[in-house]
C-alpha cells in the first residue's frame, strides 16, 4: 500500500498515474495469429486450443447438446440469480432506447435521427481463473434489446476441452446459440476475419488478457470496431467521518481480488476512517481465497487523506476511475461535482459489486482514465445513429441563400449549383 497524508497538489499527478504495465511486444505474435486464422480457419483455431489452452478440439462450435446440458450442471440458486441479474439488467438497459423527435430547425426542413442495431456481434468471454459469466449478460442483454440479428459468442475452452457450463446457461438465457470453443487472441481473429464455422462480425465487445487487447486493436485494420479500449479494473472510494471502515475494505478488496494489476485508490476526509480502512484491508484480505492476486493488487494501491471532500472530488477527476463510491453522507451534494468515472455507487450500501452483477447498470467499463472519454458499454454501443432529413421547396428556399454563399466561399460550385438549379 502507498500511504500519503495530505500530499502536495503538485504531487497528485504522480499519485494518479497507472503503474506501468509490463508489456511484452505482442504486435509480431498477435499479426502471426490473425495470417494464420486467415489461412486456415477452423484448423488453426484447433491447433491454437492444443498450443495456448491445451486442449484437443475437434469441434469449435459448441453442440446444441452441450448448451443444453449446461442446465443440469449449475445449481438452481445459481440460475435464480442469474434470471434476476437479466431482469434488471433489461429493464435498465430497455430504459435507454430513445424515442426519436424529429425536429424542425427552419420552417419545411426537419432533421432526425434513427437507431439502427449493428448486425452482426461477437462477444469475447474469458475463461481461466474466473469465468465471467456476468459479462455475458451484460453484453448479450443490451445487444438483445437493441436488434442485433447475429450474436456470436466466443471463449476458451478448459483442457478437457469444455466450456464453463454457467457462461454455457447464461449465454442460452440471452438467446445466445452460436458458440464457439476459442479464446485468446485467435478468437478476436476469427470473429474479425471469419472462418468455416465462426462467422465474421462488424464489432467486437468484452475483457481479456492483454493478448485479447491486442488482438481487439489490431482488429481494427480490418474494419472492426470493438467496444472500448482495455485496461485492468479499478475503483477508487471516498468516505467521510460517517464511513464504514469495513464496507470501504470489502468494496477496495473486491476490485483488488480481479487481478494482481487491478487499481484500488482510498481517499478519507477523516483519520480515523483512513486508519481503521486500511487495518480492515489487511485483516480482510487474509481470509480471501484470492489473497495472492488482492495482495499483489494491494501493493500498488494509494491511500489518500484530503483535507475536504471537494479536494477529494478534485482528486477522483483526475484520477477517472472505472468506479467511484461516494461514502458520504451528503452524497447528492456531491453528485454535479463528478466529471469523470465511469459508474458511481452512492452511499454505504450501493456496493460495487451491485453493479457488477444484479443492480441494473452496465460492468464493461472505461478503465485507465478513458472515463475522461468515453462511456460503459449501454445501448448505444449496439447501434448505430443515421441521420435523416427533409426539406420542402419552401424549406430549401429558406435556406438556399446561406448554403449558396457558403458553398461559393468554399470554391465548391457544384455544391451551390445543387440549389440553385433547384430553385431558379
Ligand atoms: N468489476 C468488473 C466486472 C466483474 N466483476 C465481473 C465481477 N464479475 C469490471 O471492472
Ligand atoms: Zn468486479
Amino acid at each position: 500500500m502507498k500511504i500519503y497524508r495530505y500530499p502536495e497538489r503538485k504531487i497528485w499527478p504522480d499519485l494518479v498515474k497507472r503503474p506501468a504495465i509490463e508489456r511484452k511486444e505482442i504486435s509480431g505474435l498477435i499479426a502471426e495469429i490473425f495470417e494464420a486464422v486467415e489461412k486456415k480457419g477452423d484448423q488453426a483455431l484447433i491447433e491454437f486450443n492444443k498450443k495456448f489452452d491445451k486442449a484437443v478440439t475437434s469441434q469449435i462450435t459448441v453442440s446444441e447438446t452441450e448448451i443444453n446440458n449446461s442446465e443440469n450442471e449449475i445449481s438452481e440458486d445459481l440460475k435464480k440469480a442469474i434470471k434476476q441479474a437479466k431482469e434488471n439488467i433489461s429493464k435498465f438497459h430497455a430504459s435507454q432506447i430513445a424515442e426519436t423527435e424529429k425536429i424542425e430547425t427552419v420552417k419545411g426542413v426537419t432533421c432526425w435521427r434513427e437507431n439502427r442495431a449493428v448486425e452482426k456481434v461477437g462477444i469475447y468471454i474469458p475463461g481461466g481463473t474466473a469465468p465471467l459469466f456476468s459479462t455475458v449478460l451484460m453484453l448479450a442483454v443490451p445487444a438483445n434489446l437493441a436488434g442485433c440479428e447475429e450474436i456470436i459468442l466466443c471463449t476458451p475452452p478448459d483442457s478437457n476441452g469444455n466450456i464453463n457450463p454457467a457462461i454455457l446457461f447464461t449465454a442460452k438465457l440471452c438467446g445466445i446459440t452460436k458458440i464457439f470453443r476459442t479464446g485468446g487472441a485467435q478468437a478476436v481473429a476469427a470473429m474479425s476475419l471469419g472462418t468455416e464455422s465462426i462467422p465474421k462480425v462488424y464489432k467486437i465487445f468484452g475483457p481479456g488478457n492483454q493478448y485479447v487487447v491486442a488482438a481487439k486493436e489490431y482488429a481494427q485494420r480490418y474494419g472492426v470496431a470493438i467496444d472500448m479500449p482495455a485496461g485492468p479494473s479499478e475503483v477508487l472510494v471516498i468516505a467521510d467521518r460517517q464511513a464504514v471502515p469495513g464496507f470501504c475494505a470489502a468494496d477496495l478488496l473486491s476490485q483488488a481480488e480481479h487481478g494482481s494489476d487491478s487499481q484500488v485508490v482510498f481517499i478519507a476526509t477523516d483519520f480515523k476512517i483512513f486508519t481503521e480502512t486500511i487495518e480492515a484491508v489487511e485483516k480482510q484480505v487474509k481470509k480471501l481465497p484470492r489473497n495472492e492476486m488482492a495482495c499483489k493488487a494491494l501493493d500498488h494501491s494509494v491511500f489518500v487523506l484530503v483535507n475536504s471532500v471537494e479536494e477529494a472530488l478534485e482528486f477522483s477527476n483526475l484520477y477517472a476511475p472505472e468506479h467511484l463510491i461516494l461514502a458520504l453522507e451528503d452524497f447528492e451534494q456531491y453528485i454535479p461535482m463528478i466529471q469523470n468515472a465511469g459508474s458511481v455507487f452512492l452511499g454505504n450500501y450501493s456496493c460495487e459489486s451491485a453493479g457488477d452483477y444484479a443492480s441494473g447498470t452496465n460492468h464493461t467499463l472505461p478503465t485507465n482514465a478513458y472515463a475522461r472519454n468515453y462511456s460503459g458499454v449501454s445501448i448505444d454501443s449496439f447501434v448505430k445513429k443515421i441521420t435523416f432529413q427533409y426539406l420542402s421547396k419552401e424549406g430549401l428556399k429558406k435556406i438556399g441563400k446561406t448554403i449558396e454563399v457558403m458553398a461559393e466561399a468554399e470554391g465548391l460550385i457544384a455544391h451551390k449549383n445543387a440549389v440553385s438549379i433547384r430553385l431558379k
